[in-house]
């Protein structure tokens, strides 16, 4: 247990000369201490290795509590968390929030926030949770989250504007047999798209290349088509779908077939609601909507983008034969929200101020050296603070994200969320940055402490698509 005694790391990075603010230093427990703070929530969540049944092959796996996804936990917005994560894999390895402004020595990131948690050991993450919303934690080590390490995260309003008769949550992923860390040694040697022989994943909506392993299997919920899911409900009823892509190479274009969609949130923060007939979400993004349910059988299905295979589950509230696996809903060719129509809920948008500084972020890297980087620097694991971006407590920034590769990149901000576009631009923390173009991504430097940039296909992540945003101490 070691979740609050960080004084060692943060004295390691050199709290007292660094220029940056140690990851528990004052000006971080300041900050955390001006959040509201409910009623104190505790709870566990083992990592341990399991086997799970992919509807009817069963398959080793390392999951939170033996299950993919691991169960949901729920909290209520303002909740103070205690959770101790028990390590009880084969390797070391830590819990990063993803989406929550926790409190920075709570991000979990090994050798920059936390050490790594030893295998048979425990350790306590402490953190509030500020905003209601979709949330989800995954590991922040290496190719973990590649072999199920994921679970949603829903930190639930007391006051929930929104009406709805049911709620479901709908978590996407690609899975393979093969073993993560062989598969990130194949595309560093060079082997182009690992697995996939000569068959390229090729997407228009993701400008060319749609990803670089082959998956056998894309599982919602855990389970393959050949095993889907059924949600059960009324005719009539509107239920809110949390979706989230929990996915490490593969984006998922998803509709019900037969429905127009509702978009009501995207990463937890609320938007102007906007019909579409589907989505498209990149690896660690998320989308709520709400569905106002029909009379039958319906498919819920989730395209491979560029992969030419599907994720797949049932709606069911009716009588009827089910869909086969192999549906393809008309609805998935139909219009796609984009990031452009999304605008934020009054409540959640950025206020206006003047900028303060910005941060230039080449994408850069190809598949042939698998050199993914940014500006140049491939991220040095061992030596997190080599190459820092800077900011100041108080200061408005803008992330200008370019993407100079041939490939779409989906980029993560920790321990923020940002407007996208420009401030009066939904808040978000993931989004994708295709091809030849140029992401702007505002947001306040509230939350002091290091904190990650980084690419969300873990191998591009994995071989250095990572930058770290260090706060410099308060003179
Ligand atoms: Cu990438």
């Amino acid at each position: 247990m070691g979740g609050l005694a960080m004084g060692t790391l943060g004295a390691s990075a050199g709290y007292s000369t660094s220029p940056f603010v140690a990851t528990d230093g004052p000006e971080v427990l300041a900050a955390d201490e001006a959040r509201s703070r409910g009623p104190v929530v505790e709870f566990r969540v083992e990592a341990r290795t399991s086997e799970v049944d992919l509807g009817g092959r069963v398959m080793p796996a390392w999951c939170y509590g033996g299950a993919i996804p691991g169960t949901p936990v729920r909290v209520k917005v303002g909740d103070r968390l205690k959770a101790t994560m028990a390590n009880r894999l084969p390797h070391e390895t830590s819990i990063h929030w993803h989406g929550i402004p926790v409190r920075n020595d709570a991000d979990g990131v090994p050798h920059l926030t936390q050490e790594p948690v030893a295998p048979g050991a425990d350790y306590t993450y402490q953190f509030t949770a500020t905003h209601p919303g979709t949330y989800w934690f995954h590991p922040h080590t290496g190719t973990q989250l590649d072999r199920g390490l994921y679970s949603p995260l829903i930190v639930e309003d007391p006051n929930e504007p929104l009406v709805y008769d049911n709620e479901w949550i709908v978590v996407l992923d690609d899975w393979t047999e093969r073993d993560p860390d062989e598969v990130l040694a194949d595309l560093e040697k060079g082997m182009t798209h690992a697995g996939m022989g000569h068959t390229r994943a090729t997407s228009n909506l993701l400008g060319g290349d749609a990803g670089n392993v082959q998956y056998p299997y894309f599982i919602l919920n855990g389970r393959s088509p050949a095993d889907a899911a059924v949600f059960q409900a009324k005719p009539g009823q509107r239920v809110r779908i949390r979706f989230l892509n929990a996915g490490s190479d593969t984006v998922f274009r998803v509709a019900v077939g037969g429905h127009q969609m509702q978009v009501t949130h995207a990463d937890g923060y609320a938007v102007v609601p906007v019909q579409t007939d589907a989505l498209l979400l990149g690896m660690g993004e998320r989308y709520d909507v709400i569905v106002t349910l029909g009379d039958g059988v319906f498919p819920l299905v989730a395209l491979a983008e560029g992969k030419n295979d599907a994720a797949f589950a049932i709606i069911r509230t009716g009588g009827g034969e089910a869909p086969p696996a192999s549906v393809r809903p008309a609805e998935l060719n139909r219009h796609i929200v984009s990031y452009r129509q999304l605008k934020p809920a009054a409540a959640v948008e950025m206020q206006s101020k003047l900028l303060d500084r910005s941060i230039r972020l080449q994408l850069t890297g190809s598949m042939r050296g698998y050199n993914w980087g940014f500006n140049g620097k491939r991220f040095d694991h061992a030596k997190p603070l080599k190459n820092p971006y800077e900011v100041v407590i108080g200061e408005r920034v803008r992330l200008d994200f370019i993407n100079t590769t041939g490939m779409f990149h989906p980029v993560h901000l920790h321990g923020h969320t940002f407007a996208l576009g420009s401030p009066a631009g939904p808040r978000k923390d993931t989004a994708i940055v295709l091809p030849g173009q140029v992401l702007k991504a505002y947001f306040d430097a509230d939350n002091p402490g290091l904190w990650m940039i980084h690419c969300h296909n873990v191998y591009h992540a994995a071989a250095g698509m990572m930058a770290v945003l260090a706060y410099r101490r308060e003179a």
